[in-house]
């Protein structure tokens, strides 16, 4: 087949999904060709059938905002119709899903091109709720040939808020299980806690949606009972926060901030649990990373983590804000060794059983090919 995928190139949970879809896909020898303003972080070195177009913006004066959509919907024109695309695959529906709707009726007499639009979260239940962006999340939705969501709860959430009939694909989220692995000790677990000090893991792009203070909050709270430090890698707008918070609660020597970090498998298998305390959070790519390397996860109750997270089983989930109970939560594994080495092996297996890469990408290409023979 020959593929198109649109994605954000930046740091996130969908780009990181989109580039490793397309470098599976490409492996599998599929021609894929990526299109978006600057080249996925996660694309890596040279891959054999995949090629990067870069779309230019122009800095025309009278344009005061950025026409980006509009100048996407002609580079995807300009690529399905010089590459013969089958099949433009967009990930995340603002502003992709129209650009793409654009540029099929631009290809009209020419090609019957495909749409399919995965949503990944906010693009549904944050920003697209929007009285500017609904009315278009909606008729985007309604006119991509084949839609999925990454969980069931997203699923759900596109038909009720946006009042939407069309048929949803659940996709979940999945992962390298070779690379993301449990792999012994590192040296980076001394430099983290030279007395042995267990340790939290968080990652995120500190959007207030992920509410990443409540971490600190936790970690105060489990230092009362167990010597701990957290790790929080990552960055965005509640870094400077989270940095007040820790010299205000005086933890700035139990806290770590990595900012924005390429090893992510090492520092996972340094840590020894992943907290994720969200407001929204349609499946939770940052815990299934953290789960695949054997770490038992404590979270919020919120969107599709439930579908990831079996509770009382690979983890613990409490209701949202409250840090008394993941608290507790994370002081019953952290004192419990036998519970804790149960869940960290059946996080594993979860993880291995259901959204290994190898379980997920074959289901990608039936879902392409039912919307091509359509
Ligand atoms: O929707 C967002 O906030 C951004 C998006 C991203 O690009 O990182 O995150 C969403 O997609 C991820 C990949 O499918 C999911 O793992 C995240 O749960 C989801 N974020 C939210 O729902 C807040």
């Amino acid at each position: 087949m020959k593929i198109a995928i649109t994605c954000y190139p930046t740091y996130g949970g969908s780009g990181a999904i989109a580039t490793e879809l397309g470098k599976a896909l490409a492996l599998k020898g599929h021609q894929v060709h990526f299109i978006s303003y600057a080249r996925p972080f996660r694309l890596g070195e040279f891959v054999e059938n995949i090629v990067f177009h870069e779309v230019e913006m122009s800095n025309y004066p009278l344009f005061e905002h950025s026409m980006y959509s509009l100048a996407l919907a002609s580079k995807m024109v300009e690529v399905a119709e010089y590459e013969k695309i089958d099949l433009l695959h967009v990930h995340y529906a603002i502003p992709h899903a129209v650009s793409a709707y654009l540029a099929k009726q631009m290809l009209k007499n020419k090609s019957d091109i495909k749409i399919i639009t995965t949503l990944h979260g906010t693009d549904i239940t944050l920003v697209g709720l929007e009285p500017s962006f609904l009315p278009m999340v909606k008729f985007s939705i309604e006119q991509s040939d084949g839609v999925s969501a990454v969980s069931r709860f997203l699923k759900e959430k596109t038909l009720t808020n946006y009042n939407i009939e069309k048929d949803i694909t659940v996709i979940n989220n999945f992962i390298d299980i070779d690379l993301y692995k449990p792999n012994g000790t590192s040296k980076l677990r001394e430099h983290i806690a030279p007395n042995n000090e267990k340790i939290i893991v968080h990652t995120s792009n500190f959007r207030p949606v992920k509410r990443v203070p409540e971490t600190i909050r936790i970690l105060e709270k489990v230092r009362k009972e167990i010597p701990v430090k957290l790790v929080l890698v990552g960055d965005g707008p509640d870094r400077s926060e989270c940095e007040r918070l820790c010299r205000e609660l005086n933890l700035c020597d139990h806290t770590k901030f990595l900012g924005k970090q390429n090893g992510l498998v090492e520092i996972l298998n340094a840590s020894d649990l992943f907290l994720i305390p969200s407001q929204s959070e349609s499946f939770g790519l940052a815990a299934l990373e953290a789960m695949s390397c054997g770490l038992p996860v404590v979270s919020s109750s919120v969107g599709g983590l439930p579908e990831l997270i079996n509770h009382n089983e690979t983890g613990y989930i409490a209701e949202i804000g409250d840090i008394d109970r993941m608290s507790k939560y994370v002081i019953e594994l952290f004192t419990n060794k036998r519970k804790y080495d149960l869940f960290s092996k059946a996080s594993r297996k979860r993880v291995e059983e259901n959204f290994d890469k190898e379980i997920v990408i074959p289901e990608y290409e039936k879902f392409y090919n039912k919307i091509l023979n359509d």
